[in-house]
């Protein structure tokens, strides 16, 4: 149910404006004098007309959700909601639908019942559905076949496109989303920075999902295509003796990453991550997993590259989990920074400054 104080307050502000301040506008605020929604104007901003508003944002978004497929449906929910702390946002037959606390889209994972343990679909975002289009276009271009899903086939979301990188993991993109979740804090105004939910201490409750870590034969030829093709920009990279790409961080949210790719089998899996808010969430996630005996890969520790502090983890059937905060805010000019393969145990852990073998070998 909707918070009735908070119903008033938004009624206040649009019929009301107080002498002597500027009423707020949308550029596009309704012509029939319907009520204007103070809260929706990032929404009026996306409705305006291509090309219209000059730096208008377009292209890839964000990490919308990832997809994996399960053996044991039930372990697993029980996993992403009690130990996670996600919250369940729909259930098929065969699926179940998840979402962090503050996260408005209608899921950012999805478990689906198979025989065998993988990912099925990495899906991101993008800004405005005729992005869809451009993006079918130049993946198409590029030589790669292009599939068109329709309305509702990924519950809750609209039409989206669907392809093979270069690497073989189905990629999907998508503009459109039910938005979801009675507890969603910033749906109202004044939104509490602390409160029941996302501050639970028996669970990590991260508040969004943040990006995703995938496996390629040729990290070269799938970086140039998330580069080329799709317009990631390129945070880091490692270079092995002879100046070729072992792995690549790509971003389009002005994060450290949205996605990395590093050397290893094609269609894999390495880890998708949680966000947390700083270095003391990471502590308590570190507490919460021992607590409920998750094993841990490695961590809580601090990435080289990136900056960001980590905790490697696995769920019950093993597809790695990791919880992240910190790390650089890079504007699209930023350098694109280079370590070197005898700097590899530095760059992906600072403080041990060496791989263990399980986090070289192991992905779903
Ligand atoms: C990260 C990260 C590997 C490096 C992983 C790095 C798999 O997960 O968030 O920067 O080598
Ligand atoms: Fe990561």
């Amino acid at each position: 149910m909707e918070n009735v104080n908070a119903v008033t307050a938004r009624q206040d502000l649009a019929e009301g404006t107080p002498a002597g301040t500027t009423r707020l506008t949308a550029p596009d605020a309704p012509a029939d004098g319907s009520r204007f929604d103070p809260s929706d104007t990032r929404q009026a901003w996306a409705r305006s007309g291509r090309g219209t508003v000059p730096g208008r944002p377009q292209g890839i978004l964000r990490l919308g959700h990832v997809d994996v497929t399960v053996t044991d449906l039930d372990l697993t929910t029980a996993y992403y909601t009690e130990v996670m702390g996600m919250e369940v946002s729909a259930r098929t037959e065969d699926s179940v639908y998840l979402k962090c606390w503050d996260e408005e889209d209608h899921h950012s994972l999805r478990l689906r019942y198979a025989p065998r343990v993988g990912m099925e679909l990495m899906s991101f975002k993008v800004h405005h559905e005729d992005d869809l289009a451009d993006l079918e276009d130049r993946v198409t271009r590029y030589g790669f076949p292009v599939d068109r899903i329709s309305r509702g086939e990924s519950l809750g979301q609209g039409e989206s496109i669907r392809f093979a990188t270069p690497s073989g993991q189905l990629m999907e993109l998508f503009a459109e989303v039910e938005k979801v979740g009675a507890s969603r804090p910033r749906s109202q105004p004044n939104p509490d920075a602390y409160g029941p939910g996302h501050t639970a201490r028996d669970r990590i409750a991260p508040p969004r999902m943040d990006h995703m870590l995938i496996t390629a034969e040729e990290v070269g030829d799938s970086t140039q295509f998330f580069m080329d093709v799709l317009g990631f920009r390129i945070t880091e990279q490692l270079l092995d003796g002879n100046g070729h790409q072992l792995g690549t961080w790509l971003e389009r949210s002005h994060s450290p990453h949205d996605l990395a790719i590093v050397h290893g089998a094609n269609g894999g899996l390495h880890h998708f991550a949680y966000w947390l808010d700083d270095w003391d969430d990471v502590r308590d996630a570190a507490d919460v997993l021992a607590y409920n005996g998750i094993q841990l890969d490695v961590g809580p520790t601090r990435h080289g590259i990136t900056r960001g502090s980590t905790i490697y983890f696995f769920d019950p059937l093993g597809t790695r989990n990791e919880v992240f905060t910190g790390g650089y805010r890079p504007d699209p000019d930023f350098p694109t920074l280079t370590w070197t393969e005898d700097n590899i145990g530095r760059a992906i852990f600072y403080y041990e400054g060496e791989l263990n073998d399980r986090f070289m070998r192991v992905h779903t």
